[in-house]
């Protein structure tokens, strides 16, 4: 059986793959829990749980000195952009330092990887207008968190050049779905606004407070899509030392996402405009032509995806 490690894998994204490949993979997670949580996870005898931090060296050279690997996907990360420009020190270290560190332990414990992913963002485009964005835009990060994905993005793909490691790196647009976690004032937008609609259902009385004019738009791409390009990067031999734009080509504003939302609840939510947050990008929008070429369709729809997920959420 193979063996897979995820970094993160107690997170939003690193549960949901945790949960596909543990049918048929061996998986080891290390998570510190600072948003993850063990109940995202379907645990059974595939799964190796390690509460640690990604910064904690030790730890992971104990890990990674141990365990022979096949794929290891580096998914812990804060994954905040408006936290890096309150917190710019601290998300340096976890963002970009303890992914160096981790290129490290591979070079000098795991010959056999198949592949390391990395998971970087949209950020990176920061708000040069031109849209779709294609993995050869021009690259424009405008806040600390952009700046450590970039700098990491270099890392991985020298790597692979430098060191022959094989790597792949996925840049998420807006990702969605089961398992996030509402509770930061820094999550994302559609799980916090769920979290009010729920309360609005539960008769709690509960505000929107939308940053800038809801003009911004974004490519809100489903979970469950973004598992299906993740194993793409790791099983195909062309995503080696490449990068791969994550989304869906469709774009969508926040006002239009409210309005499909107050739709989906029959309710309408009460919201407080106000300035935009520092370092927000206008408009996101990718072109995924490098992804479909290694096989990837996008299966759901923003409609879809959110049907999904808010069926998926207690008292909806
Ligand atoms: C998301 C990802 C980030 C990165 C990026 C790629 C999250 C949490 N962040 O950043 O990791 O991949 O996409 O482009 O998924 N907003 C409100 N009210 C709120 C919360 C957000 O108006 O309570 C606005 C926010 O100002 C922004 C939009 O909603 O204009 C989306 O915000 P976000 O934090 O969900 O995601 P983003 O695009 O900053």
């Amino acid at each position: 059986m193979e063996s897979v490690l995820i970094t993160g894998g107690s997170g939003f994204i690193g549960s949901n793959l945790a949960n596909h490949l543990s049918k048929s993979m061996k998986v080891t997670i290390i998570d510190d829990l600072s948003m993850g949580r063990i109940e995202n996870l379907q645990i059974n005898e595939n799964v190796k749980f390690i509460e640690g931090n990604i910064c904690d060296y030790s730890k992971l050279e104990e890990l990674l000195s141990t365990y022979s690997f096949d794929y290891i996907f580096h998914l812990a990360a804060i994954a905040s952009v408006a936290d890096s420009v309150e917190h710019p020190l601290e998300t340096n270290r976890v963002n970009f330092e303890a992914t160096i560190h981790l290129l490290e332990l591979v070079k000098n414990y795991q010959p056999n990887l198949k592949r390391l992913v990395f998971s970087s963002s949209a950020s990176v485009y920061g708000n040069e207008p031109t849209i779709p964005k294609t993995e050869l835009s021009q690259i424009l990060p405008q806040t600390p968190y952009a700046v450590d994905k970039f700098a990491s993005e270099c890392y991985l793909i020298n790597a692979y050049k430098l060191y022959n490691i094989p790597t792949a790196v996925a840049r998420f647009f807006n990702v969605y779905g089961v398992n996030q976690n509402p509770n930061s004032p820094y999550s994302g937008v559609i799980s916090i606004l769920l979290d009010k609609y729920q309360a609005i259902l539960q008769e709690k009385s509960a505000k929107f407070t939308l940053f800038g004019d809801g003009n911004q738009s974004r490519d809100f791409i489903y979970i469950d899509d973004v598992v299906q390009g993740l194993l793409l990067l790791a099983q195909s031999n062309s995503a080696v030392g490449n990068i791969f734009n994550f989304g869906t080509g469709n774009m969508t504003t926040l006002n239009e996402l409210i309005g499909i939302l107050d739709t989906i609840f029959q309710k309408n939510l009460p919201v407080e405009r106000v300035a935009a947050r520092k370092g927000d990008i206008e408009k996101s929008l990718a072109d995924n032509k490098k992804l479909r070429s290694l096989g990837f369709t996008p299966n759901y729809t923003l409609n879809e995806g959110l049907s999904v997920y808010v069926n998926s959420l207690d008292g909806l």
